[in-house]
């Protein structure tokens, strides 16, 4: 049983740091690395030091041997009593590592021949001992000795000759920041000259022959840099900065200081092989890993349970960034779309928990969507609540008074205190209650007065049994029976359980647009006729409440089906005129005809407390999807047509609007031309947006023989692009094929599971399949299980983060839930389970 570690816990660290000097000899099997560390005194305590699957071969204390009966590697630390210690003296180690063998990916490890490392949260201590915590801060000079040609690390260089190079970071970083590449790599060489005049060269390294693929990338971080100094007024404080692209990573990219390190899924990208949501990703990933120089870096923080203190706000930064660079309403309603697939699911079931827990077992089963996605929602709801100057005096006092520090979440709501003079301690439930509040409206309509009642709940999860109420913004507005906006954007604050609030001298009664800009992450329970929704999905001035309209007309209507009740005429009719006015808004149109996934409807049906039916969800969406296409087949061909490529692709958000809403068409007329459009598009067209589409459809149409055999013959030396290939195939395939299918593409050679992007790949694929990876018989659970297993000895991050596939198991049929609790018990019984993934699965079992 591994010991769970408890935020309460925290004491300060004993000891600083005036300077970490680290050498590393490296070789596959055996790199030596060398370490010095200048330590002194500032409060009372041992000195611990963490180290995990070290060969120490020795260790000294100003020259004098340390005793290694010290180490105690059950717990992975060395202490070291206080009294044996001077007030300031250097810690000397050398220790060997084996990299080849790091097949966990954490630590210093080996990706195609290339040496590269990730140390969040806790990878430092596989490389030395060392104090592996976020407070602990330093500067580092680093030595590497290698024959390979680029060897890079944080800081600036200091000299470089072959077969070594020497870096100094000035800036005192944590461990978790350190990185070091070696290999042999190409440069897209650039340079950006900052507000006050330092010139900064930038590098984005690559594989040898991936340079054409790395400008995209390039291009992001220049503009990355000049929106972080107009937006925020945070200029660059180094000489370089270097990203590198390596292929075997657990996540999405890495803020180490001055060298980033990323995916190559998050750097490569052409027309011919990236679709437009892959440049829109590669964009707001260098912007969020640039925006980290500040918000994590210079000021980090103090522990891992303040992971939301950098995360949360460098999400809610890279969304403002998107919402610069392209259409702020469609990031808006995008970004909508994945809190509530992957938060407001994982709130819902047995992983809940607030965006700063309060205990953990393993850190690295935190970087979720309540930490990431929900932490950046607060600080969206703050900036509302203090308006955008408040937000901005803020941001400037959090620069001002944390520069070098280790904060915390009381830290920050402190510097919004003290910037606008707003009492915060309610608003601190947010970051401390987890769960997503319902939200229901009740309204009373009389006289020209129009009474809204509001209520809301939280219903308990893991630990917390009691929610207090939470101040949530309500945005919203008011649009005339005529489509006539009677009240702009008002933001009303509740703070009770219940409160009502009055709207006089009203004409004839509106129909409320509510929570207006997705204003909180709560849930909305209220009565609304289909010709009201209707009306706010013509009319709404917001965007984001009228996309929302058109969303919940489409889920009521999809729901019926699944009841067995006819249609959803007022949809169909809605979607026409939509349809009639798409061209003015392509982006928008695309939204709304992509009628809401299964997913998402079963989690709708158990969240009003029904039982779903994979099955029947499949059908009915299906169903409704043949009836619009027959409705519309007219308007859906002549937008087909008329969004047609203008011209060479270009990755922006009008070509991508205009893309989109082209497959959003072919989705519907597929139905009827039995899928020649798209064996036509996947045939012609020249981006693999298109492409992807066209294959996409051609899967669930079960005619994707021909396209599936072409695509891999033209991709087969394209890792990424195979990887797409690996993932339509188990997420189009029809339910009752989709588990054969991934069987069968898994027991292909190149289905090379070591990489976490090609496993990833096929197994989410699957997992996203609704209907198919809930297959009544359990053979998905089975399926993910199996793989599952095989993988956490090899990966343990990797498997712990997909056991997440599982979450939502509680609200099915007791027969699936039976299965798939069996397969939880299963990879819970294995040998040697990791710590990761143990925590995971007693988690959902629970
Ligand atoms: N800080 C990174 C995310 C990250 C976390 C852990 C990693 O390895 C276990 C890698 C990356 C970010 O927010 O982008
Ligand atoms: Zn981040």
């Amino acid at each position: 049983m591994t010991a769970t570690q408890y935020l309460a816990d925290w004491r300060p660290y004993p000891f600083a740091i005036a300077e970490t000097r680290l050498d590393f000899t490296l070789a596959a099997r055996t790199t030596r690395v060398r370490s010095a560390i200048d330590f002194r005194r500032i409060g009372p305590g041992d000195l611990v030091l963490d180290g995990a699957g070290l060969k120490t071969l020795s260790m000294t204390i100003d020259g004098r041997p340390v005793d290694p009966t010290l180490i105690r590697a059950d717990q992975e630390k060395l202490i070291i009593p206080a009294d044996q210690l001077p007030d300031s003296f250097t810690f000397e180690a050398e220790v060997q590592i084996d990299p080849e063998a790091n097949t966990a990916l954490e630590g210093l490890y080996l990706s195609g021949g290339m040496f590269c490392t990730q140390c969040e949260a806790e990878g430092f201590r596989h490389i030395t001992w060392y104090p592996d915590r976020p407070d602990v801060m330093a500067p580092f000079r680093v030595e590497i000795h290698s024959d390979k040609p680029v060897l890079l690390s944080n800081g600036n260089p200091v000299n470089t000759a072959p077969g070594h190079a020497s870096w100094h970071d000035p800036w005192p970083k944590p461990a978790y920041l350190f990185a070091l590449v070696a290999g042999d790599l190409r440069a897209i060489p650039d340079s950006f000259t900052t507000a006050s005049g330092r010139k900064v060269a930038l590098n984005v390294w690559v594989r040898p022959g991936d340079e054409p693929r790395a400008g995209y990338a390039m291009e992001s971080l220049i503009r990355s840099m000049k929106w972080e100094e107009e937006a925020y007024g945070r200029e660059y404080d180094l000489d370089v900065f270097n990203i590198v692209a390596v292929d075997d990573f657990n996540m999405g990219a890495m803020e180490n200081k001055g060298l980033n390190i990323f995916n190559s899924k998050l750097v490569l990208a052409t027309a011919e092989t990236a679709t437009d949501g892959d440049y829109e990703r590669i964009e707001g990933v260098i912007g969020h890993e640039y925006f980290h120089n500040w918000t994590g870096n210079r000021i980090t923080c103090r522990d891992w349970f303040q992971l939301c203190l950098k995360e949360g706000l460098t999400v809610f930064r890279d969304q403002q960034f998107t919402s610069d660079m392209r259409s702020a309403a469609v990031k808006r309603i995008h970004d909508v779309q994945t809190l509530r697939a992957r938060q407001f699911r994982e709130d819902a079931g047995p992983l809940s928990h607030p965006p700063r827990p309060d205990h953990y077992q393993e850190i690295n089963n935190f970087y979720t969507a309540t930490v990431y996605e929900k932490g950046a929602e607060v600080i969206g709801m703050l900036k509302r609540l203090v308006g955008d100057e408040g937000y901005r005096k803020a941001l400037d006092l959090y620069f001002d008074r944390h520069d070098g520090q280790a904060c915390t979440i009381e830290d920050w709501i402190a510097v919004f205190q003290d910037a606008t003079g707003r009492d915060l301690v309610q608003f601190k439930r947010w970051y401390t209650d987890a769960g997503t509040p319902r939200l229901s409206l009740t309204e009373e309509w009389a006289n020209g007065k129009l009474v809204l009642n509001f209520r809301q709940h939280t219903a308990p999860t893991p630990g917390q049994a009691e929610k207090p109420a939470r101040v949530i913004p309500i945005a919203l507005g008011l649009i005339g029976p005529n489509g006539d906006e009677v009240l702009p954007t008002t933001v009303l604050e509740m703070t009770e359980e219940r409160q009502s609030f009055a709207f006089e001298g009203l004409g004839a009664r509106p129909v409320v647009s509510l929570l207006r800009g997705f204003s909180a992450p709560v849930t909305v329970a209220r009565e609304m006729t289909a010709d009201e929704q209707a009306l706010l999905l013509a009319h709404d001035t917001d965007p984001c409440a009228r996309w929302q309209a058109g969303h919940d007309l489409a889920l009521d209507a999809l729901i019926d089906r699944t009841r067995g009740k006819a249609v959803g005429e007022a949809l169909i009719r809605a979607l026409g005129g939509l349809l009639d006015d798409a061209e003015a808004d392509p982006a928008f149109a695309a939204l709304c005809l992509s009628l809401p996934g299964e997913e998402e409807i079963a989690t709708t049906i158990a969240a009003s407390g029904a039982v779903p039916d994979p099955d029947a969800i499949h059908a009915a969406r299906r169903g409704l999807v043949q009836d619009i296409a027959e409705a519309h087949e007219v308007a859906l061909t002549r937008l087909f047509d008329a969004m047609a490529p203008q011209g060479p692709y270009r990755p922006d958000a009008d070509g991508s609007a205009r893309r989109s809403l082209r497959l959003a068409c072919l989705g519907y007329l597929g139905r009827l031309d039995d899928g020649n459009r798209a064996d036509t598009l996947f045939a012609d067209a020249g981006n693999m947006t298109e492409r992807q589409g066209a294959l996409e459809q051609l899967i669930a149409l079960d005619r994707d023989a021909d396209a599936l055999a072409r695509f891999a013959a033209e991709f087969r030396d394209n890792r990424l692009v195979m990887d797409k290939w690996f993932m339509v195939q188990p997420l189009r395939a029809a339910p009752e094929k989709a588990v054969a299918r991934a069987r069968a593409l898994a027991a292909r050679p190149d289905f090379d599971w070591k990489n976490p992007n090609r496993f990833r790949a096929l197994i989410s694929g699957l997992t996203a399949n609704h209907a198919g990876f809930h297959a009544a018989d359990g053979s998905g659970y089975d399926f993910l299980a199996d793989w599952l297993m095989k993988l956490d000895p090899v990966n343990p991050q990797t498997t712990a983060r997909m056991c997440s596939a599982f979450e939502t198991i509680s609200r099915y049929d007791t027969g699936r839930q039976d299965k798939a609790r069996a397969a939880l018990r299963r990879i819970a019984a294995m040998p040697g389970l990791s710590r990761n993934t143990s925590e995971m699965v007693t988690r959902i079992l629970a």
